[in-house]
């Protein structure tokens, strides 16, 4: 390793002194001004997690949701999955290392983790479509190379892409080929598969309003819909030809702000669906006939999907387990539903995919999604490698053949390194062209219970603490109790406040009977979370 290389190449990416970042729930985020050495570092450390695990690391520039003038760094680990949460405080170290200290502590992760450093290493880079992303990756690979490492820059990819790359790389093929027309070759041929089990549908069944956030989305499902044999018809909204990158558009927009993004022209009943700004959240919606809008979010997404998966499972005569994962902003309505009504095991774990990914490995199928549209299903082994067998087993008969070859083609069509929009929208388009489902039946399943997001500045938002899977406010002193009293006074109410991970904000959120009572109690939190915890500007004013 060539250390004097790595002192040399670090000065042109030089650390503002003082700075301190801390890596978030998806990686660095802030403002892309501030990021250059850290993207110069990630690449540093990718080198050092690839010689660690002997295989491909990959590095995505993006800030996903958040503004145009934001950015940050997604780190990939071999499988395809998120960063190991041990090395995360690696990076934090790394990243807030002063210059004079950047070798030393790279010598401190080395032997911490007693890396060997002569394995050569290896790192797959990509970036969403924000104007400082160019600069930036290239920092990353300037990263990789002072330290001996190769790369593969895979220029613009949606994050779920550069996942599912990795997967490919580390697997030898056997997840599918590591190019992006290799990705869409597998999960358009799946998806005709699935389809294949839907009776003849009209052009206006096909038809999808696609709302891309004017990212990076809109660019790679434009590549797709040409793999899909006119078995979609969709029509693409803020595409990135004028309109800037989420800005009133996008999932998390229509999710938060429970509306119709700008941008998009539809009709009463025509099914839509929102990307974010690296593609790996989805939500549908639609407008009704009085112009009610109707968000069908994570929570019903994965409603529709494990009730999907566990009729195929009964159908194949498979006994395996499945487990529906979600967070605190899960719906109440949702749990309720399938827990009491479809019988399914669910889960609840912290925010961010790294955790829910995780508590979904436990199980034979687990289906995770967060309420904002982040999610995927994961299979275990045994679970793949039974259905398999009974998809290829001549002695069965013709239904259990045909929802095991369906369950075969789901795993195919599903990208199960991570949450992704592309292939989370073909997956329930499938669902629904195979259940001869419209919006409307699929959004009556189960009515939401009225909720309600907000944020708050505050000088700190570290000084807030949370406990049980951040349903609890352990810091500061008083917050949790004053939650608890404002609860008590509405029905069917329930609210929590944790810090973002990658916003400076805190997020407040509140459910209860009505709308006016969730956005009473929402403005209420907002204002103990104001008062508690050294809220800063104007005092938050009611909705
Ligand atoms: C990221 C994470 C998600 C998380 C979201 C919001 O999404 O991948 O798991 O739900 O941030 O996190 P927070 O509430 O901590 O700001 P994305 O799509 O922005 O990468």
């Amino acid at each position: 390793l060539d250390f004097e290389e790595v002192s040399k190449q670090s000065i042109l990416h030089p650390k503002p002194a003082g700075l301190v970042l801390h890596y978030g729930t998806a990686g660095f985020r802030s403002n892309s001004i501030h990021l250059d050495h850290i993207m110069f570092r990630m690449g540093l450390l990718a080198v050092l997690r690839s010689k660690k695990t002997k295989s491909t690391i990959g590095i995505m520039v993006t800030a996903s949701h958040n503004p145009e003038e934001d950015n940050g760094v997604k780190l990939v680990d071999p499988m395809g999955e998120m960063l190991a949460a041990t090395w995360e405080s690696y990076a934090t170290m790394l990243a807030n290392a002063e210059q004079e200290e950047l070798i030393s502590a790279l010598n401190e992760i080395i032997e911490k983790e007693g890396i060997d450093k002569s394995p050569e290493a290896s790192v797959f880079v990509g970036k969403d479509t924000r104007s400082s992303s160019a600069s930036l990756s290239q920092a990353v690979l300037d990263g990789v190379h002072a330290l001996g490492g190769h790369s593969k820059d895979y220029g613009l990819v949606t994050t779920p892409q550069l996942h599912y790359m990795v997967c490919c790389k580390n697997t030898q093929g056997k997840y599918g080929d590591a190019t992006v027309e290799g990705y869409y070759k597998k999960l358009c041929q799946a998806f005709t598969q699935l389809v294949g089990n839907a009776s003849n549908r009209t052009d206006d069944q096909k038809h999808l309003c696609v709302d891309g956030a004017n990212g990076i989305g809109a660019l790679k499902l434009r590549e797709m819909i040409s793999h899909l044999n006119k078995g979609l018809q969709v029509t693409i909204f803020n595409d990135g030809s004028k309109g800037k990158l989420n800005h009133q558009c996008g999932a998390d927009f229509v999710k938060v702000q429970q509306k119709t993004p700008t941008g998009i022209q539809v009709n009463p009943g025509d099914r839509c669906c929102s990307f974010d700004g690296d593609a790996d959240r989805i939500v549908y919606y639609f407008t009704d006939s009085q112009q009610v809008f109707h968000l069908l979010d994570g929570d019903k997404i994965a409603t529709l999907i494990s009730t999907f998966l566990k009729e195929l499972l009964i159908q194949a005569g498979l006994n395996l387990k499945i487990a529906v994962v979600q967070t605190a902003y899960a719906n109440g309505s949702s749990t309720d539903y399938l827990e009491n009504t479809m019988n399914v095991t669910v889960r609840c774990t912290k925010t961010g995919v790294k955790h829910l990914h995780h508590a979904a490995l436990e199980f034979d199928v687990g289906v995770y999604f967060e309420a904002n549209g982040h999610g995927t299903v994961l299979f275990s082994k045994a679970a793949e490698d039974k259905i398999q067998q009974l998809a290829q087993d001549s002695r069965i008969d013709d239904e259990r053949k045909r929802a095991a070859l369906m369950l075969q083609s789901t795993i195919n069509v599903i990208n199960q390194t991570v949450g992704d929009a592309l292939s989370d929208m073909l997956l329930i388009e499938a669902i629904l062209a195979i259940k001869g489902m419209t919006v409307e039946q699929w959004d009556r399943i189960y009515t939401d219970l009225p909720n309600r997001q907000l944020k708050v500045k505050v000088s700190d938002r570290r000084v807030i603490d949370t406990t049980d899977a951040e349903r609890r406010a352990v810091s500061p002193a008083g917050l949790q109790e004053a939650i608890d009293q404002l609860v008590k006074t509405y029905r069917k109410a329930r609210s929590f406040v944790r810090p973002s991970g990658t916003e400076d904000v805190v997020r407040v959120y509140a459910e209860a009977d009505t709308q006016e009572s969730a956005d009473a109690l929402a403005h209420e939190v907002s204002l103990a979370v104001y008062r508690l915890a050294g809220g800063v500007g104007d005092e938050p004013k009611p909705l």
